[in-house]
């Protein structure tokens, strides 16, 4: 194989998220004449997406750029594109490092009331050394529990039975710590942390930086990083059907040339190929990868893709007349008095949906969003909200803020909710590494087909994806770095010197 047969080559691109474009990008510099993105819906940006909500810019999808400083390839391209404001740019900012964790801010109570910092500092502080410690198995390579949720919860009783306080304390206490939990939810996407694997939690790495999001929307990136593509690159509004791999088949317009893939579409389109580069979401690929792929995926594959976890996570936007927050809040956090993570009860999800919610982050600034909040809900209950309305929505969310904050009038002027598991190119949020899951089940889902690669049977299908990046999985750098790793193997392909994208902000 030598670089002028790979630049000729034809690679198809499936999806035109973050990495499909950081792939194409990445082969188009290199000088890779033939790639095509095929793309199921009719824009770019796949899970990063940005809308207006009234007069305001608000994100459906990607919200932060989560450890924004110079390890973060998200965030070297948004700088240098201009997109983000001094005080994201700063140093000061560059160097904070919250290991990935949001503050936690103002409680207020399903009583009505506002707990007092006494109470939810240390509380707080007693989660984040739980988590921390949760982390810590990786290096262990031993798990006194499966899960996260259990180990937390045992190390929770433990603490509750030294606590001296009264017993409407003790009930604050816990009912606190199940918000934490709900919380944790959200961030990792996932329904319950009983379903998150203790032994490879710690394998996400986090960056330092405190996290940023972009003024004019985090879809200016993908419009920036648009431009340095061809326009015809992208075919739009063309789902992929089948992936056919292993084969010889002839091109269409060159009937002497051919092709060991070829990529069918929904539409009847056939669209030969040398190589194809995979980065349909996870959630897509659990539902789809008996038909999407031909012949089978291998066994190995399969099962690292059934193991692997893909959850939930989705927004409630809620506009205002004016705050009932104070001016300095970030985020409003919900305490249900009457929960505790101790009992092991199964929620009604249909009927308590809403007790999911861990609470509302506020956009700021108020001159840029006016009073907007923003509610994040995992899991069953948030793909049950899905099936509601808005008014159905907008009424339970009146009645929750009203509860909590005892104000009988208070009233959203306008909602809008995300629906990332009715998303049939998507079906739910982000990965996590499900109980039973290690590290080598992303890797195995990252071997390229055939998976012996030798000179009759050439490199075909390739993975990438953010459930494909081992210590950045979920997060829109980690999708970049997996457009990147792949589009690197196929350059090493056809030059067998290693490229390694180190100096990734020079190049793109
Ligand atoms: C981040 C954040 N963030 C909130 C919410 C969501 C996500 N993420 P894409 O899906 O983009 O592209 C694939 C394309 O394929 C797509 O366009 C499809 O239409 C297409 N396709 C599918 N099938 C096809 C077919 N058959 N034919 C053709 N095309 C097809 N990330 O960095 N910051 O704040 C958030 C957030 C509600 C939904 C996020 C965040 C995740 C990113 O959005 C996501 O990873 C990338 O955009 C994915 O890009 P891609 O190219 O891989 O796929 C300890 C521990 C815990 C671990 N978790 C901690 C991290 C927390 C994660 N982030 C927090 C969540 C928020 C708020």
């Amino acid at each position: 194989m030598d670089k002028l047969q790979g630049i000729d080559s034809h690679i198809v691109i499936i999806g035109c998220g973050m990495s499909g474009i950081g792939a194409a990008l990445k082969l188009t510099k290199e000088g890779f004449k033939n790639i095509k993105i095929i793309e199921a819906t009719g824009r770019s940006g796949g899970r990063i997406k940005t809308t207006t909500f009234g007069n305001v810019i608000v994100e459906i999808g990607a919200n932060w750029i989560h450890g924004p400083s110079k390890a973060n390839p998200v965030f070297q391209l948004a700088c240098e594109h201009g997109l983000l404001d001094s005080q994201a740019m700063s140093e000061e900012n560059q160097a904070l490092d919250v290991e990935g964790h949001p503050s936690f801010q103002s409680f207020y109570s399903s009583s009505g009331n506002k707990l007092t910092p006494e109470l939810t500092k240390s509380v707080s502080q007693l989660f984040l050394t739980l988590l921390g410690k949760s982390k810590e198995f990786i290096l262990t390579e031993k798990e006194p529990y499966p899960s996260v949720g259990e180990f937390l919860k045992k190390e929770i009783a433990k603490h509750a039975v030294e606590w001296k306080d009264d017993a409407e304390t003790k009930k604050l206490k816990l009912a606190l710590l199940t918000m934490m939990l709900k919380l944790e939810c959200c961030f990792s996407g996932t329904h319950s942390m009983d379903l998150v694997g203790l032994g490879a939690f710690g394998g996400y790495k986090t960056l330092p930086g405190l996290d940023c999001t972009f003024p004019g929307g985090y879809e200016g990136l993908i419009d920036a990083m648009m431009k340095g593509l061809p326009e015809s690159i992208v075919s739009y509004n063309n789902p992929v059907k089948c992936v056919h791999w292993n084969w010889s088949f002839r091109g269409a317009n060159s009937p002497e040339q051919t092709f060991p893939v070829m990529v069918e579409c929904e539409n009847g389109e056939t669209v030969p190929a040398n190589h194809v580069i995979v980065t349909v979401p996870l959630g897509y690929l659990k539902e789809h990868y008996e038909t999407l792929i031909n012949p089978s995926l291998p066994l190995s594959k399969v099962h690292s893709i059934q193991r692997m976890g893909f959850g939930t996570n989705n927004k409630i936007f809620l506009e205002f007349e004016e705050p009932f927050w104070e001016p300095d809040c970030e985020v409003i956090n919900l305490i249900w008095e009457d929960e505790t993570p101790l009992a092991d009860v199964k929620p009604d999800v249909n009927q308590f949906w809403m007790k999911k919610i861990f609470g509302f982050t506020v956009l700021h600034p108020p001159e840029r969003y006016g009073h907007v909040l923003c509610g994040w809900i995992a899991g069953h209950e948030s793909e049950y909200m899905e099936t509601l309305s808005d008014t159905e929505v907008k009424n339970s969310m009146t009645e929750v803020i009203r509860k909590f904050t005892g104000n009988p009038s208070i009233t959203p002027k306008r909602i809008l909710q995300s629906k990332w598991h009715s998303d049939p190119y998507t079906k739910g949020s982000y990965s996590y590494v499900a109980v039973g899951c290690s590290g080598s089940d992303i890797e195995n889902i990252v071997q390229p087909l055939p998976l012996q690669e030798t000179d009759t049977k050439p490199l075909q299908v390739l993975f990438a994806g953010e459930a494909t990046h081992q210590s950045f999985y979920s997060t829109t750098h980690g999708a970049l770095l997996s457009g990147w790793r792949e589009a690197d193997r196929l350059i090493t392909h056809y030059t067998q010197s290693p490229l390694i994208s180190q100096n990734f902000s020079s190049k793109l």
